[in-house]
């Protein structure tokens, strides 16, 4: 498993993103802009398109973080993040449970579990799962099914009981980044605030400089 010290360092600004063009522009070109910004990990997360597809665009993407330096991340598929020699995989609740993730990815991909409770974070944690996705944090219109925001309690709870690196997800922006941290994540866990953005370099950038001065001041 990822050492969690070295893990954490990857966290603080987490991109998400499926392949659909946004704002006229290709995943692809919005992935290289925020690795310019300064993103520190980046997740593929396509639920709709062929599979052939998310194996020929999610090999260029794989290839642009690995020229970054940046670790790349496969949402809900351990057969794609396999194939694509991705770092790490992604799960939730309703995926293959974490210790059969395991089973297959070996102990060096990192595996990251989604959580929105106490119960599902300690068991992520019980399951070797190297991080924990906490959400969603605030109301969000990117993930209809997201259920109700659970606010930043779980964050606490995570960091002193579990001790797990952490990402919040939900409705996470430069005004709200923050507080995120400041209760106990690791890094934030964006879609819409870098893919919806004008100008995804800078607003990367902008939530990198964000997370680095709420982690200076981080008091949990
Ligand atoms: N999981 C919980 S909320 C969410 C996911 C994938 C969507 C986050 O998108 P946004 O635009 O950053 O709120
Ligand atoms: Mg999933």
């Amino acid at each position: 498993m990822a050492d969690k010290e070295t893990l954490r360092q990857h966290l603080p600004v987490y991109f998400v993103t499926g392949l659909a063009p946004v704002g006229g522009r290709s995943a692809l070109e919005t992935v290289a802009q925020a690795l310019d910004g300064g993103v520190t990990i980046v997740q593929l997360r396509e639920k709709e398109a062929p599979l052939s597809r998310i194996m020929r665009e999610g090999a260029a993407l794989r290839e642009l973080c690995r020229r970054s330096g940046v670790p790349f991340i496969v949402n809900d598929r351990v057969d794609v993040a396999l194939l694509l020699d991705a770092d790490g995989v992604h799960v939730g609740q309703d995926d293959l449970p974490c210790a059969m993730v395991r089973q297959l990815v070996g102990p060096e991909r990192m595996i990251g579990v989604s959580a929105k409770t106490r119960e599902e974070a300690a068991q992520a944690a019980a399951d070797g799962a190297d991080y924990i996705g906490v959400g969603p944090i605030f109301a969000t219109a990117t993930k209809p099914d997201a259920g109700d925001a659970i606010g930043t309690s779980l964050l606490r709870y995570v960091r002193r009981e579990l001790g797990l690196p952490q990402v919040g997800i939900g409705g996470i922006d430069a005004a709200n980044a923050a507080d995120v941290i400041a209760s106990g994540a690791d890094g934030i866990a964006v879609v819409s605030a870098i893919a919806g953005s004008d100008d995804p370099r800078e607003a990367a950038a902008r939530l990198r400089s964000i997370a680095a001065a709420a982690e200076g001041a981080k008091l949990v």
